[in-house]
């Protein structure tokens, strides 16, 4: 068996630190092989060939999805499970009420249980991997060591992975571990524990993406979160998108929504023939790293290279280029097929599934025949509204933040904060229908805070602290936005049209930060005059637009009265600032 010892000669880039750990590792796990990913697009076609030869991989019909396969999941483990994800400090209240907490020592001895010997008869995979550009200096790398290959083809398409990675992490000595196992993908023993202060991960016990490919929530977000707060930038769940103007003019937003509310859609956006000249690049559909540059604005790059997309619902209305960029090598996992070998999921309008996600012959008695939560994993480059700005090391300036969630009444179509402090409050604010991303309940509203309640790998209270400074350090400071696309009338029939027609939202967005358009000031903060809007070639009545912009003041005593309570959970924790500007939006609302 190849010991990283006896590698360090074949990789003279190999950084000791990493070779010690595969070490420790393989010590630990005794697994069969040791295989060093080294990024190559030979190694994944070898990979995915032997995946297809086992059965642990499906081709799909190549004449129309040529490059494309299908993976089904173990039924037990198709989602996040936030209920198995546990952040380890050695201060309860560093994790703070918005997470699980365990002891770092408690944790690591669970988990050295369960990953002892855990990888006999398998081939453990070293998977190098830098999150944003390789050459980038706000890009940070990790190693994450599995036993799955599915996860290693992934990682391979999400990050920028293999030997450019490991040759940075050689110079730069500090790295991101993270060490995953299916084990037995047993639900009793499966956990996702985080421990911030060593930079590492350890996942046992699921394949599924989220919990699994240790570079995006695991690192991108939850640790990274920690790390950006020690090193003065924010790590964000927030899309990335261009917009050019009819006059030529790009500007770059960043979008964060809670899981499964459109965030891939709004990134790909396409805009709607009324709107002409028009034009939509996508830099990121998930993950945001947001640096103050110097010049005083807030920079950002998308730490990811691909999408790991929710497939139901996907097609050429609701998201063209989604639809388009996944006819061709594309990853699958628990959508349906035709008896053609075609993916087939709900929301499409063409064929019929003949096989389940589970692989049985369908059958509707059974439910949805592609799982809710079924995904495709594609390079980003091959997203038709691809920008070229996703490789700049310095990434795009930011002019807008908006935040969102899924909700039937109270928030308004758009507003816009008061400054960025309020901005921090409307931010921390944000709730949401809950959906199938994770595992629980959906359709119950639940806070996500900067929809990042899953993510955030910290105390909430100091993560709205750390907002305050950075915004604080900012004299460009991009302005900040709430936005609910999902508002329904009292009949439960969506008021607002959405998907590309949102741009009529951003276009009004991008305005206020030109300073071109004025705004109805209210209590809760700046609601565009409806003739601002332009809803030209759009079938919107004047009463659905009275009341997509309404500000119920009822209502809004009822939410403030909640956001409060809601918030003094993180007692002293909670930043002054926040309670000061709640009491504004009291105060403006008479309650
Ligand atoms: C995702 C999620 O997979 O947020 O992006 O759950
Ligand atoms: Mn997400």
């Amino acid at each position: 068996m190849a010991t990283a010892a006896h590698l360090i000669s074949s990789l003279p880039q190999l950084s000791p630190d990493v070779a010690k750990w595969v070490d420790s590792v393989r010590e630990l796990t005794q697994p069969r092989a040791i295989h060093w990913c080294d990024g190559s697009d030979e190694e994944i076609r070898e990979l995915t060939a032997r995946l297809v030869r086992e059965g642990e991989l499906q081709t799909l019909n190549p004449d129309s999805f040529p490059g494309c396969h299908l993976s089904r999941s173990n039924p037990s483990d198709v989602a996040r499970v936030e209920h198995l994800t546990y952040i380890c400090t050695p201060n309860k209240e560093d994790a703070g009420p918005n997470n699980n907490w365990m002891d770092p020592a408690q944790a690591h001895t669970k988990m050295r249980d369960l990953f002892r010997g855990c990888m006999k008869d398998r081939t453990l995979y070293v998977v190098p991997y830098c999150m944003g550009p390789i050459n980038s200096p706000l890009s940070r790398c990790g190693v994450e060591i599995t036993d799955s290959p599915y996860v290693v083809i992934n990682m391979s398409i999400m990050t920028r992975m293999g030997r450019p990675a490991l040759e940075r992490i050689a110079r730069e000595g500090k790295f991101v571990r993270g060490l995953h196992s299916i084990g037995e993908l047993d639900p009793e023993r499966r956990f996702i524990m985080h421990f911030p202060h060593e930079l590492s991960i350890e996942s046992f016990g699921s394949g599924y993406g989220g919990n699994a490919l240790l570079g995006k929530k695991c690192h991108a977000l939850r640790i990274a979160s920690w790390q950006a707060r020690s090193e003065g930038w924010l790590a964000e769940h927030m899309l990335i998108v261009g917009l050019q103007n009819p006059q030529g003019e790009t500007h770059y937003i960043a979008c964060a929504f809670p899981s499964a509310c459109g965030k891939t859609n709004l990134a790909m956006l396409i805009p709607p023939d009324s709107l002409p000249g028009w034009k939509v690049f996508t830099v990121g559909d998930d993950i945001a790293w947001l640096h103050p540059g110097a010049d005083g604005r807030l920079w950002a790059i998308n730490p990811e290279s691909g999408y790991f997309g929710v497939v139901p619902g996907t097609n050429p209305e609701t998201n063209r280029n989604a639809y388009d960029m996944i006819r061709r090598d594309t990853l699958f996992t628990n959508v349906a097929m035709t008896a053609n070998n075609e993916p087939w999921w709900e929301g499409l309008t063409t064929g019929k599934p003949a096989v389940d996600w589970q692989g049985r012959p369908y059958d509707p008695a059974r439910g949805p025949a592609a799982h809710p939560n079924s995904r495709f994993t594609v390079s980003a480059k091959r997203n038709p509204s691809y920008s070229h700005r996703s490789e700049d090391p310095q990434g795009v300036p930011i002019s807008a933040l908006v935040f969102g969630g899924r909700r039937r009444e109270v928030a308004p179509l758009v507003y816009e904060a008061r400054n960025w402090k309020h901005g921090v409050l409307v931010a921390a604010s944000v709730a949401s229908e809950t959906t199938a991303a994770n595992v629980g309940q959906t359709g119950v509203v639940r806070r996500d805070p900067m929809a990042m309640q899953p993510f955030c790998g910290y105390n909430f209270g100091d993560y709205w602290q750390h907002w305050l400074d950075v915004g604080a350090k900012l004299s460009k400071a991009p302005r900040i936005f709430h936005v609910n696309w999902f508002r329904r009338d009292a009949g439960g029939k969506f008021l607002w049209p959405g998907f590309g027609e949102n741009l009529r939202v951003l276009d009004w967005v991008l305005r206020r930060c030109a300073g071109t358009v004025g705004a109805n000031e209210t209590a809760i903060g700046n609601l565009p005059v409806p003739a601002d809007l332009n809803l030209q070639g759009l079938n919107v009545s004047a009463d659905a637009l009275q009341q997509l912009l309404a500000v119920e003041p009822g209502m809004w005593k009822k939410e403030t009265a909640e956001i409060g309570k809601y918030l003094e959970q993180y007692g002293s924790r909670l930043p002054a600032e926040m309670t000061a500007q709640l009491q504004e939006t009291a105060r403006k609302l008479g309650a």
